[in-house]
This record gives C-alpha cells, sequence and structure tokens, in this order.
C-alpha cells in the first residue's frame, strides 16, 4: 500500500478521549524498547513521526497518526516501564 498521508492526531492517556472516527485502527503491543514507534516510522516511511529513543518508556501516550486519510496507525506506550498501561487494539 502507498502511504500518502500520514499525519499525527493526538495523544490521550486515557482510552475514552481517543478518536471516535469509524475507521479502522492498527496498533501494536509490546514491551518497551522493542521498536515499535519505530516499526511506525518504517511502514510510514516518515523518520520521526512517532518518537523514538534508545532507553525505554519512550512512548507514555496513546498517539493516533490517521494514514491516507482513511484508518488509524495507533503508537501506544509499551509494558514493562511506561506508568500507562497497554491498549487492546480498539475498532
Ligand atoms: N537493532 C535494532 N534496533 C532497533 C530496531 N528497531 C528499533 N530499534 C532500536 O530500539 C530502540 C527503541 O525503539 P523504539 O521504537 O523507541 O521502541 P518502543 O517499542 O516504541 O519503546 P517504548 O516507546 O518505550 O514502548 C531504539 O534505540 C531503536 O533505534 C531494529 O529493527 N533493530
Ligand atoms: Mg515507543
Amino acid at each position: 500500500m502507498k502511504i500518502k498521508s500520514a499525519d499525527f492526531v493526538m495523544s490521550n492517556s486515557s482510552v475514552e478521549s481517543c478518536p471516535s472516527d469509524p475507521i479502522p485502527e492498527y496498533a501494536f503491543i509490546g514491551r518497551s524498547n522493542v521498536g515499535k514507534s519505530s516499526l511506525i516510522n518504517m511502514l510510514t516511511e516518515r523518520k520521526s513521526l512517532a518518537k523514538t529513543s534508545g532507553r525505554p518508556g519512550k512512548t507514555q501516550l496513546i498517539n493516533h497518526f490517521r494514514i491516507n486519510d482513511n484508518w488509524f496507525l495507533v503508537d501506544l506506550p509499551g509494558y514493562g516501564y511506561a506508568r500507562v498501561s497497554k491498549k487492546e487494539k480498539k475498532t
């Protein structure tokens, strides 16, 4: 799939405040520092769309990125380090 646009939408600390748009949403779940944010940057070919770090616990919020204006990629905090707990893939 050609990614034509990848736009940061917002960061949230609670699932309730996340976007409610009726479009598909893909999130990656995993331990801190395994490369979830890096994977999002790789897939979208945007070097610094999702913030990454060599140290665990970089992503602490639920970050929504709107792809091609019709679906979301979601960067979640990793478990093991971040204070916010993981969120299951939400549809
Ligand atoms: N060797 C190797 N390192 C990687 C790869 N992908 C990411 N990294 C490195 O792993 C570290 C963590 O990457 P992040 O993408 O910030 O990890 P994360 O899973 O988002 O971490 P949290 O935000 O803490 O949940 C960084 O130093 C990356 O450069 C990979 O494919 N291979
Ligand atoms: Mg991250």
